[in-house]
């Protein structure tokens, strides 16, 4: 029930009280039923207001729980910038560290590039210098050699003149098998030397400084060895082992090689295939 039907009622109630006694029954009963209805209103009324401020205390409530967590989500943030600037302030400072750092190690590469300069230009001069010396060295190893081909020659040369001039012995000048040795021998009046004495044996071993052949071989027969001559072998200066007659071995070579075991001026022959090329001792 609104304002104006109270209203309504109120201005009828008026009028019937000047209308007279005879309607004062029904206008009691009218009375009573007005009092009943604005009773109800005015619970009506206490009820909404009741309604609307338990709205109110709900909103009320909430809103200062959002603003709690708006607060505390706030500083929450606020912690974490003052941490985040807390950390550029950081990072700043070990910026300024590393870059104080960067310029230290500049200025000591500077340097240290600067010095390696210094030594390349040292070690070039160097490098000049030890190629001179080089130089220089070879010259004198050329010279040296020269002086010792000298001196080898010279001492062949005397050799020779001590073989050669008593008109009896001379070595073949090419690298020959033991028959082309023997008619190198041949075409020059001579043979392949025979050695049938030991001081003929040890003065031919203290002249000779390379293998070659002589005048002996085992060709005709194995086992029996004859010179060039067809005498029969009467002495051997074999060296150690020999003759051992490995892959047919026939043909007896001085062997001038002192290192080998064994060897001495009075064991130095070894048979070997007649086939190798080396030089041979001849006589006249
Ligand atoms: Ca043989
Ligand atoms: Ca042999």
């Amino acid at each position: 029930m609104d304002l104006e039907t109270i209203y309504e009622n109120v201005k009828r109630r008026d009028i019937e009280s000047t209308t007279g006694p005879q309607t004062q029954s029904h206008g009691q009963y009218e009375g009573k039923d007005l009092k009943r209805r604005g009773s109800r209103c005015l619970v009506l009324i206490t009820v909404g207001l009741g309604l609307i401020c338990v709205l109110l205390l709900v909103f009320i409530i909430l809103l200062h729980i959002t603003i709690t967590a708006e607060r505390d989500l706030i500083k929450s943030y606020k912690n974490t910038v003052e941490e985040f600037n807390q950390t550029i302030n950081s990072l700043q400072d070990n910026y300024t560290d590393l870059m104080t750092e960067k310029h230290q190690l500049q200025n000591n590469f500077n340097s240290l590039n600067k010095k390696k300069l210094e030594l390349e230009s040292k070690v070039t001069s160097l490098s000049e210098e030890a190629k001179k010396e080089s130089s220089k060295q070879h010259q004198y190893t050329y010279v040296f050699m020269l002086l010792f081909r000298f001196i080898f020659d010279a001492h062949g040369f005397i050799k020779c003149m001590f073989l050669c001039g008593s008109g009896r012995f001379f070595i073949s000048t090419e690298l020959k098998s033991w028959s082309d040795s023997r008619q190198y021998c041949r075409d020059r009046g001579a043979d392949l030397l025979i050695i049938n004495t030991e001081e003929k044996q040890r003065f031919i071993s203290s002249l000779v400084s390379e293998r070659v052949w002589i005048g002996l071989s085992d060709r005709e027969q194995e086992g029996i060895m004859k010179w060039v001559d067809n005498s029969p072998l009467k002495q051997g200066f074999w060296l150690k082992g020999e003759p051992n007659n490995t892959d047919n071995e026939d043909c007896i070579e001085l062997n001038y090689n002192r290192e080998k075991p064994g060897w001495s001026p009075l064991t130095s022959w070894n048979d070997c295939s007649c086939s190798e090329k080396i030089k041979g001792i001849c006589e006249k």
